[in-house]
């Protein structure tokens, strides 16, 4: 059926019941309203192009994705000791051999390239990578990015920027320029999970910090935070965890949260997001590939929640075995949003099941995905999935409201679609987004 507009579905209805639409016209009309509204994408590993040379694109990026790398060593007999050493172009070459020529890419991953390949009018069937190549060769990086954005129907994206990452970092010293589509979120991994690696490089950089986390250094943690927070303007103060994650507890990292990144994202007026779950480099052989998931307690995240009201928190858990627990949570704290499908759980299967269950708990009150994309591209396909998903997944749930007996109208479904995929972010984040689609 083709797109409804708004004219066509007030003219079905009767004059008494402006609006309304039927059953069959709910699914049309939802997919259509997902088409049309761009998205703020809350979480990725993308780059503003003045972020010279840490941005990724291109076919050969796309191949290397560390998704596609873990796959690679399940469909090949390849070593790690042969493959790590490889140029990019090698490595991309041996994956499109070894999971899109000799295999059928029918995983999540290698679809996703087949779909980005076949979204520009690229061969998906070659042997080669060569007229992908001179394709992604020909593109000029800020034109590229804004068509990208446009076929992915996502206005604006929020990076992940790390302070003490040795790359990045200077840039933000010697003041990148800021683009209104892609906002920062100060990523803050090294210091709560690895303190005693890096209070010394906060105490080198001239902040009174010590590795007990006594003396000045919750304050000198928040002064770092401060100069931090001026030179990026972040949205969101960001941590992954692992599933061992315990709050409160005697530690360095319950510390440093508790007296420092918390009271500084009231200060700013800015959320924490927490992404609980990840077991790090349970194969270290795999690199960025060689992480797992393992079930968390959650009571941490309960805890959090009651011990600061103030802070707002956005919660994104890494096992499935979590996502109930973590609808219960938000149904007692005001103060949790849950937001996407993150990594593992990020396919088809996984996302219609913990969004049907977030709608059935929540209502529209949470955010039901971001892509977690580390190269440009990536953004087409996620995107694509997620409304392919939500399709049927809202359609389902204004279908049973509709027998329940309400009516559903187009301008309903839009509101909702808004909420879920923009402004419950800029809400919490408290940014004006751009741009409402
Ligand atoms: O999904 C991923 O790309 C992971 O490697 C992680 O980066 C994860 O999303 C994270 O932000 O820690
Ligand atoms: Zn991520």
């Amino acid at each position: 059926m083709s797109p409804l507009s708004m004219r066509e579905i007030r003219t079905n209805a009767k004059s008494s019941d402006v609006g309304r639409l039927t059953r069959d016209q709910i699914q049309p009309a939802v997919e259509d309203v997902l088409r049309k509204t761009s998205f703020v994408d809350v979480h990725t590993h993308l780059f503003a192009p003045a972020f010279d040379g840490l941005g990724l694109w291109g076919i050969d990026e796309l191949l290397t994705y560390h998704y596609l790398e873990a796959e690679l060593f399940r469909s090949s007999d390849i070593t790690g000791e042969k493959y790590w050493p490889l140029a990019k172009q090698d490595k991309a070459e041996v994956i499109w051999r070894a999971l899109f020529v000799e295999n059928s890419p029918v995983s999540e991953a290698t679809r996703g390239v087949i779909a980005v390949l076949n979204a520009f009018g690229l061969p998906t069937d070659k042997p080669d990578l060569r007229e992908a190549r001179a394709f992604f060769a020909a593109q000029r990086p800020e034109k590229h990015v804004q068509r990208v954005f446009d076929m992915a129907g996502v206005s604006e994206v929020v990076m992940t920027n790390d302070p003490l990452d040795p790359q990045e970092a200077p840039l933000w010293e010697r003041g990148v320029e800021s683009r209104p589509q892609f906002h920062a979120a100060m990523r803050l991994d090294q210091i709560v999970n690895s303190w005693s690696k890096y209070w010394g490089v906060l105490a080198e950089q001239g902040y009174r910090a010590d590795e007990n986390v006594s003396g000045d250094t919750a304050a000198e943690v928040r002064r770092f935070l401060c100069d931090w927070y001026e030179r990026m303007h972040p949205v969101e103060m960001a941590v992954s965890l692992p599933d061992t994650f315990r709050y409160p507890e005697e530690s360095a990292r319950c510390k440093l949260l508790r007296e420092a990144i918390l009271p500084s994202c009231r200060e700013f007026k800015i959320p924490l997001a927490l992404m609980i779950g990840a077991r790090y480099q349970v194969n270290p052989t795999l690199r960025l590939a060689g992480d797992a998931v393992g079930k968390a307690d959650l009571r941490a995240l309960e805890n959090l929640c009651r011990d600061f009201p103030e802070n707002r928190l956005l919660a994104s858990i890494l096992s499935r075995e979590n996502q109930h627990e973590l609808c219960v949570y938000a149904r007692k704290f005001s103060n949790l949003m849950p937001f996407g499908c993150w990594w593992f759980l990020n396919n088809p299967s996984i996302v219609e099941e913990i969004t049907r269950e977030r709608i059935e708990m929540l209502g529209t009150s949470f955010i039901p995905q971001h892509s977690d994309a580390r190269v440009l591209e990536q953004v087409i396909y996620k995107w694509r999935n997620t409304r392919r998903t939500l399709a049927e997944i809202l359609a389902r749930s204004y279908r049973l409201l509709a027998e329940n007996g309400r009516k559903v109208t187009w301008l309903d479904i839009q509101n909702d679609v808004t909420r879920l995929f923009r402004s419950n972010f800029e809400r919490w984040t408290g940014i004006r987004t751009s741009g409402l689609g």
